[in-house]
């Protein structure tokens, strides 16, 4: 008997109606002459005299309860017709079925952090606006760089820009610590870009440095594809490319195979079996020099990758202004536990 009202309880409190009829079935179900309530207590003479107490307890609790749901439905019910369809009751408990879910890029923003932890990255954080040695100079950008132009970088003045990378963390970082130092930035970024489905102005960088006596370009391939496997799959192979940056000598660009045709061609790769996922490269020893590292004692590697761009080979989306107009039917495909 016990179970059977804590049963009833449990309905009543999550009893939820589209029409006003319904709630008056809930009324006649449990409190009317032949409801449950008034068959419950003609059988509570049977109940053992030690719980009698307790059961009259759950008794009352559930008549209780029940006339108390009634009214507040009824109540929202009466406001609806008297304030007409678009009425927004504030007050009704909150529904579990229409919880929020975490944004795509913050997911697989939280899934790359989780990977790098598990080998000893910490994670570092600074400014959105950067100054021109933490953007550029400590980076060996040349002074006439193109990444230095208005067309290139959003710049406040003369001294200061939106950055455009998070590899500035990673300058104050050498300044202000000793190797080892094996560290990730995640953050935002912004690059003067025409909005499209390839680019925007503002997007998500991870980037990750490490350096200590002795890295060599063999860590970072075994680095980089224990975060291939990790992030796409275990059968997941990395391929990697000559390139050019001015931060890291040597430089290169790194492709996965392909997690839709597994390395066969198709639409998406192509037809060449491959994905391009990030830049990387052996961090150049002037910049060590210029953030107070030995670069005859040191050596490291850092590679850097847009969080949009592995979230859009992840979950197969075409379209990067996605991820920033918010429209509620392309959140709510995207649960995570991270
Ligand atoms: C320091 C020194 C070197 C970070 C690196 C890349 C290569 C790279 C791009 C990927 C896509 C930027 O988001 S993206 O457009 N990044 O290709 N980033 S190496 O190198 C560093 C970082 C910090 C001190």
């Amino acid at each position: 008997m016990k179970e059977r009202i804590e049963k009833l309880l449990a309905d009543v409190e999550a009893f939820k109606a589209e029409k006003i009829e319904e709630v008056e079935q809930l009324r006649i179900k449990i409190l009317g002459k032949k409801g449950e309530l008034n068959e419950l207590f003609a059988s509570f003479k049977e109940v053992a005299n030690d719980q009698k107490k307790e059961v009259g307890q759950l008794l009352n609790q559930l008549k209780v309860k029940t006339q108390e749901r009634i009214v507040e439905l009824s109540s929202s019910f009466a406001q609806k017709e008297e304030k007409g369809d678009n009425f927004l009751d504030l007050s009704l408990p909150i529904s579990d079925d229409n919880l929020g879910s975490r944004h795509p890029l913050s997911i697989v923003k939280n899934e790359i952090i989780d990977i790098f932890s598990r080998i000893g990255y910490s994670i570092s954080e600074g400014p959105e606006i950067e100054d021109d040695w933490h953007n550029f100079s400590a980076l060996n950008f040349p002074k006439e760089h193109p990444a230095r132009d208005m067309q290139d970088t959003f710049f406040i003045d003369k001294e200061h820009a939106l950055r455009t990378h998070t590899s500035s963390v990673q300058v104050r970082v050498m300044e202000n610590s000793t190797p080892p130092i094996r560290t990730i930035s995640p953050g935002r970024v912004f690059r003067n870009e025409a909005i499209s489905a390839r680019a925007h102005c503002i997007f998500h960088q991870v980037e990750g440095l490490y350096i200590d006596k002795n890295v060599s370009f063999a860590d970072l391939k075994q680095t980089l594809l224990y975060f291939a496997k990790e992030m796409f799959g275990e059968k997941t192979e990395i391929r990697l490319r000559p390139s050019y940056f001015p931060f890291t000598e040597p430089s290169a660009e790194v492709d996965v195979s392909c997690n839709i045709c597994s390395g066969k061609g198709c639409n998406v790769c192509k037809h060449t079996g491959f994905l391009e996922i990030l830049g990387c490269g052996m961090v150049d020893p002037n910049v060590l020099e210029n953030c107070g590292i030995d670069s005859k004692v040191y050596t490291g590697f850092a590679f850097g990758m847009g969080v949009e761009r592995i979230a859009m080979l992840k979950y197969q989306i075409n379209d990067l202004r996605m991820f920033f107009e918010n429209d509620i039917r392309f959140l709510n495909q995207f649960k995570s536990t991270i």
